[in-house]
């Protein structure tokens, strides 16, 4: 068998070189109302073979996951989790049949790096082939990868290549498939969610974590507080949740971190978590009040926080001990992040707040400060030298940029006021930054009709122009604001709809359909999401 597998690699790999390979989707509308059977969402870079009529039944009673063990002094539980999860997705398929498809087998060519987080610096890692096709004596599904994050997209693109004939005698196929070769178009394929405005429970954020590995998106971009609530649980100052959360229990505690942590992993999915300073820190200024900045009513001069604008109370750059606490927090923070980058916000800074506060303005004659953006400059650049230092990449919304702050060169700026194409993002890119999309991708804004059409037609490489700046844009989030989202809709808010982004940052551009192709193939794998249970792990 194993030496079967061999020669099959073997010859089909010889094909890919010699370039035998034909890319699907170009110039082929589909036939009918309905994608081809097996369709697959985001779709795969190369699918080719030499006889499309022909399937296989498969065997929804016994089917198993085998991982073929590569080095026998380690073995990878990394991906228990998927075998487990996608055999029961397979075996709970209705009607249960033997067939003559009973097992996919996968083979890991790299390490299995089973207790490390995954970091997703360059393509290739998620990259895959799939070989389903005639064997002695029955047929084989093969999965060769070269990391375990390469089988989970595989794994899942197999799961969307079965197909029932609908009949009265329901069988469930696969087609013949001589290979499948995959592989992301970006690095970064995120979705970000927000805890702050309302509490999302640990259950809800395991279910998303799994709608995002269906979607293959690798990261879960995590905006845990913000000026309603403070969630997460510090162990170095326990005040910011006791005081800040909406009720004793609507917390995120290390343990409950932890967990949503090693399930983002077995899913291949990375956690950034962010922590926006020095706006939206109402949250923060709960049990700490004195960092934040008094701002005074434009209309009567009274002393305190203003009670008209949660954005309008910011931290008090002006205060050394903001700096203490935050380089204490921030440290602990990056204790509990298991990624590389860490989001800082610096969004929607209320600067006319910083403008009336008499601490401001001394503290910007003290400075040979002219402007508040100078204020902000000097708390950016102070907390982002933080950050750098602990070898984290920061990243930070495009604000700054916008209010003309200098940003330095290794932060990432994240856009979600203008869109690829429109010239801030473009000098961003001139500027040598690293770029990620949100602003067309805002799945909070609702809008009647298939939104998910305009979230398709936007590309992160808007124009020609951008072309050259392509490696500088890491990729893009659909993101779900939390203010009039909660655990009853956040669901059904984020998909379909953001299905759509999925394939803009996993399908290669060349192959991306017209949108009113792609219709008929995302209703397939509509029907294919619901066809599981989010609730099944
Ligand atoms: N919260 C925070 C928000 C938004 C931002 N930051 C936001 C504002 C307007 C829209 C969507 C989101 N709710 N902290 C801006 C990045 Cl349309």
């Amino acid at each position: 068998m194993i030496l079967w597998v061999l020669i099959v690699n073997y010859f089909f790999c010889a094909q890919f070189v010699n370039g035998h390979l034909e890319p699907i989707g170009y110039g082929t509308p589909l036939p009918g109302k309905r994608a081809p059977s097996g369709s697959v969402w985001p779709k795969p870079l190369y699918r080719f073979s030499t006889n499309p009529m022909k399937a296989f039944s498969v065997d929804t009673q016994a089917f198993e996951i085998i991982l073929l063990e590569n080095n026998p002094t380690s073995s990878c539980t990394l991906l228990d989790f998927a075998t487990n999860h996608y055999t029961n997705l397979i075996r709970n398929l209705n009607p249960k049949t033997g067939g003559d498809l009973s097992c996919l087998q996968i083979k890991i060519f790299g390490d299995c790096v089973q207790d490390e987080y995954p970091r997703f610096e360059n393509t290739t890692e998620e990259n895959y082939q799939l070989i389903v096709t005639e064997g002695y004596p029955s047929p084989v599904a093969i999965l060769n990868a070269y990391t375990p994050w390469g089988a989970l997209r595989g794994i899942e693109t197999f799961y969307q290549m079965i197909w029932s004939d609908e009949s009265e005698n329901e069988t469930f196929y696969v087609n013949q498939t001589d290979s499948l070769v995959d592989e992301p178009r970006f690095i970064y394929r995120g979705i970000m969610i927000d805890s702050a405005r309302h509490y999302l429970p640990e259950q809800t954020i395991l279910k998303i974590l799994t709608a995002m590995m269906y979607n293959k998106f690798n990261v879960l971009h995590w905006h845990i507080v913000d000026d309603q609530s403070f969630a997460f649980v510090s162990q170095s100052f326990p005040e910011l949740s006791k005081m800040g959360a909406y009720t004793r229990k609507e917390i995120y505690t290390p343990e409950v971190i932890r967990r949503i942590q090693e399930a983002a992993r077995v899913r291949g999915i990375r956690i950034i978590f962010e922590f926006d300073t020095p706006g939206h820190v109402a949250g923060f200024g709960k049990s700490h009040p004195e960092f934040l900045t008094p701002c005074y009513d434009e209309y009567q001069s009274i002393g305190g926080i203003n009670p008209r604008r949660a954005s309008a109370i910011n931290f008090d750059p002006s205060n050394e001990d903001v700096f203490e606490f935050m380089e204490a927090f921030l440290q602990e923070v990056l204790s509990v992040s298991k990624d590389q980058y860490l989001h800082l916000g610096f969004d929607e800074v209320f600067l006319p707040c910083w403008q009336t506060s008499p601490r401001i303005k001394a503290f910007m004659v003290e400075r040979n400060y002219t402007s508040t953006r100078q204020v902000l400059g000097y708390y950016i650049n102070r907390i982002t030298e933080i950050v750098s230092s602990l070898g984290i990449t920061p990243i930070a919304w495009q604000d700054p940029l916008t209010d003309g702050v200098e940003l330095d060169k290794n932060t990432v700026i994240h856009f979600w006021m203008d869109k690829p194409g429109y010239p801030r993002y473009e000098e961003a890119l001139k500027s040598g930054y690293k770029v990620l999309q949100s602003t067309c991708w805002y799945t909070n804004l609702i809008k009647y009709g298939p939104t998910w059409k305009d979230y398709y037609e936007c590309d992160p490489v808007a124009n020609a122009e951008l072309v050259s700046y392509e490696s500088q844009i890491l990729g893009g989030e659909a993101t779900i604001w939390g203010e009039f989202v909660d655990q009853t809709n956040i669901i059904s808010r984020l998909f379909p709809a953001s299905s759509a982004v999925a394939e803009v940052l996993w399908t290669s551009r060349n192959l991306k359909d017209k949108t009113d192709d792609a219709m008929w193939r995302l209703d397939q794998f509509r029907c294919n999401m619901l066809r599981r249970d989010l609730d099944l792990n």
